[in-house]
């Protein structure tokens, strides 16, 4: 199948990327996103999302004259849907957007088109809730359009990299469908395309992150274990893994982002009385952050009146990202507790995050801090001297809970080093 002209909906970590990518292969993109901010920021050449090297790839999307960005859609040869699918206060997933798409798409439908639903959603929704929303067009998905989810798959902080080589998992709601599906990514995918049906898609694509999910749940576990035994997690960790069928990931101060910390919801959501490791694993994760600050209680006493320098407010390492970000909660609590909590991002250049103060640069955060938090293993915190940290800090605490800082420096400088996982071991 030919696809000549394309329409993106949603402009975020996943569509701008995908929109570019097929731009600069050739195809012509209109990139929609209902959010005009957004839409104004990427015509006047802006972004909106840091990613690297996207800045780089949407002006030659741009340039090239094949994408184009407005808050409406139009008619097209295939229609992606990317926009995102949180999860409510109560954890059920958000279909809101997905659906709101689908509703714009079925007015432009016509006969042999594709639709493609990228976003990760509960098993069932392409069947179930998409296709009918498409058939208000008064076509039939299967006989007169084909339908298929595609679920993406990449790293942020690696996704142009990702989007091109990974191996994709394509369902179609039938064969057809999946072909065209297939036919469709072919112009820039060089991984693997395996075909599916579209259930089977949803479901792998749930189970790789709560895999992932689950596997830093019992990290975080083996941190606690640690904790209490007296021993060193993260040498534990590197000695376990030397077995050659072991690969324990990395503790840490909680699991973040749209999709780890959300999606395995979609599976409990789904069938709550066969996915109980599935719950835990969440609810280790999610007790991180509160384990955090008892850790910080535990090793230097109450906080009200401190002030803490809390570096990283991201996810997770060298990405902008802020949502469901573990660092932010663990600030709150500190504020909770009575401190003074002063951030540094160094991805972001915000005055304010969620009622936090963000220093603009790393020695504002630090000045007169009681306490230093580490909270994300960004590149830029890396080379952070202790011996500035000494003079600039008026006490010389810090609570390490990424495994970034070496012991014997920080030491050295008359710091009491704490580390998640490690105690002052
Ligand atoms: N984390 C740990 N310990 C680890 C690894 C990660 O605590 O050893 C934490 C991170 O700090 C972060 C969270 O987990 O807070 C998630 O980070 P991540 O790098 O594991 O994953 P994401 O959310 O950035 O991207 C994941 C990826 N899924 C898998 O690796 C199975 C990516 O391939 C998906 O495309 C993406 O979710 C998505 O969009 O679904």
């Amino acid at each position: 199948m030919k696809f000549q002209k394309i329409c993106v909906f949603g402009l975020g970590y996943i569509g701008l990327p995908t929109a570019s990518t097929f731009a600069t292969n050739g195809v012509q993109v209109i990139g929609v996103d209902v959010n005009p901010e957004v839409v104004n920021t990427l015509r006047n050449g802006g972004l909106h999302i840091h990613e690297p090297g996207l800045r780089t790839l949407v002006q030659a999307a741009l340039r090239s004259g094949n994408l184009t960005i407005q808050e409406q859609a139009a008619e097209a040869d295939a229609f992606i849907i990317a926009v995102p699918t949180p999860f409510r206060e109560d954890k059920l997933a958000d279909l809101r957007a997905v659906e709101a798409a689908a509703r714009a798409i079925a007015p432009l439908l016509r006969r042999g088109n594709l639709v493609v639903l990228e976003s990760t959603s509960p098993p069932l929704t392409t069947a179930d809730r998409v296709a009918p929303l498409l058939e208000a067009s008064g076509l039939k998905c299967g006989e007169d359009f084909y339908l298929a989810y595609v679920p993406e798959r990449v790293l942020p902080g690696s996704i142009l990299r990702e989007l091109i080589e990974n191996d994709r998992v394509i369902g179609g709601i039938d064969h057809p469908s999946a072909e065209a599906a297939r036919d469709l990514y072919s112009l820039f995918v060089r991984g693997e395309m395996v075909l599916t049906d579209a259930t089977t898609a949803e479901m792998v694509k749930l189970m790789e992150n709560t895999y992932r999910d689950v596997n830093i749940a019992i990290a975080n576990e083996f941190a606690h274990l640690a904790e209490r035994f007296g021993v060193n997690v993260w040498e534990a960790i590197e000695l376990a893994n030397r077995h050659p069928r072991v690969n324990i990931l990395r503790p840490g101060p909680g699991v973040g982002g749209h999709c780890i910390s959300v999606d395995p919801w979609f599976l409990v959501e789904a069938a709550p009385d066969l996915a109980r490791l599935i719950r835990t694993a969440r609810e280790v994760n999610d007790a991180q952050p509160s384990h955090v600050i008892d850790l910080a209680r535990q090793a230097f006493g109450e906080f009200a009146g401190s002030r803490v320098a809390a570096l990283g407010l991201a996810y997770k390492a060298d990405v902008d990202d802020l949502r469901e970000s573990p660092a932010i909660e663990i600030c709150h609590l500190f504020q909770q507790a009575g401190a003074e909590v002063i951030a540094y991002e160094p991805y972001r250049h915000d005055q304010q995050v969620d009622g936090i103060s963000l220093a603009s640069d790393l020695s504002e955060s630090l000045q007169g801090a009681d306490l230093l938090l580490i909270l994300v293993a960004h590149q830029p915190f890396h080379n952070l001297s202790p011996t500035v940290a000494a003079q600039t800090m008026r006490q010389r605490r810090v609570l390490d809970a990424v495994n970034l800082l070496n012991r014997t420096a920080w030491e050295k400088e008359g710091f009491q080093l704490f580390k998640l996982g490690a105690g002052f071991k």
